[in-house]
């Protein structure tokens, strides 16, 4: 049997921990054939970003299409979009491609550095999240998408009920007391715990990866959020299952 198809429409980061590169590492690793479309090329490390070449529209809309060409794309992701005028075309093309989107709404790297040009949020909701098939803020980017102040997770809930009437979403809680709350509805609150760890960079790029490839493979939403979350749990404690962010730090010189 062919493993089911993959897609992240994201930003490339030369350290593999996030971005792209952990997004093909997450889709392979959970059983599917993982295609990527790049938006924007950034010269980065985990301490700062140094520079973003964004790819013209002309050309991401090539990517895609040519994408679509050949392979019966279902299920997608999306990362880095940088600008609004990227989100748009994403939003016209996976609309008319009729994918199952989930968006990681990055704005900011792990380091700080921004990843994102003005009007990004608002294209976000305006453009993409009407027609998500789930978003995956982390604490900051839901206080950004809902306007509410989160400092725990009654705040996290209210922010959730919030974005909830533009798509179903989860507020992962890496920040929090590491639980995840998804809210269609009605609540599902994902058990969790803090890591102490310095091997977070590109968890959000993994879990919204590993949720795709668990959704492409038939889960329903509920199963895949807890077991993405049990996945991404496992990548940054012992660096294993593929996505080896853990890894990535292992080589640095000293
Ligand atoms: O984790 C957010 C993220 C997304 N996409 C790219 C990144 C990062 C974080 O560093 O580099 C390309």
């Amino acid at each position: 049997m062919t493993p089911p198809l993959t897609l992240t429409i994201a930003g490339f980061d030369p350290s593999g921990g996030a971005g792209i590169l952990a997004d093909i590492k997450t889709f392979h690793a959970l059983g599917t054939y993982g295609t990527a479309v790049i938006t924007a090329l950034t010269a980065q490390n985990v301490h700062r970003v140094a520079g973003i070449e964004p790819v013209s529209l002309e050309f991401i809309k090539k990517e895609l299409d040519l994408l679509n060409e050949v392979y019966p794309l279902k299920h997608a992701k999306t990362g880095m979009l940088y600008s609004k005028e990227i989100v748009k075309l994403v939003a016209r093309k996976t609309r008319e491609f009729q994918l199952q989107v989930v968006v990681d709404p990055v704005m900011v790297a792990g380091s700080g550095g921004k990843l994102s040009q003005k009007g990004l949020l608002e294209s976000f909701k305006k453009e993409l999240l009407p027609q998500a098939q789930l978003v995956t803020p982390n604490i900051m980017e839901a206080q950004e998408l809902s306007g509410v102040n989160i400092t725990n997770e009654e705040d996290a809930l209210r922010a959730a009920e919030k974005i909830a009437k533009i798509c179903p979403v989860v507020v992962t809680g890496g920040h929090l007391e590491g639980r995840d709350i998804f809210y269609n509805g009605s609540v599902q609150v994902i058990d969790g715990e803090i890591l102490e760890s310095s091997n977070t960079h590109g968890s959000g790029c993994t879990y919204s990866a590993a949720v795709t490839a668990l959704l492409a493979r038939g889960m329903q939403i509920e199963d895949a959020l807890v077991e993405a979350a049990f996945f991404v749990k496992k990548a940054i404690k012992r660096g294993s299952m593929g996505t080896l962010n853990q890894w990535s730090n292992a080589y640095f010189k000293p």
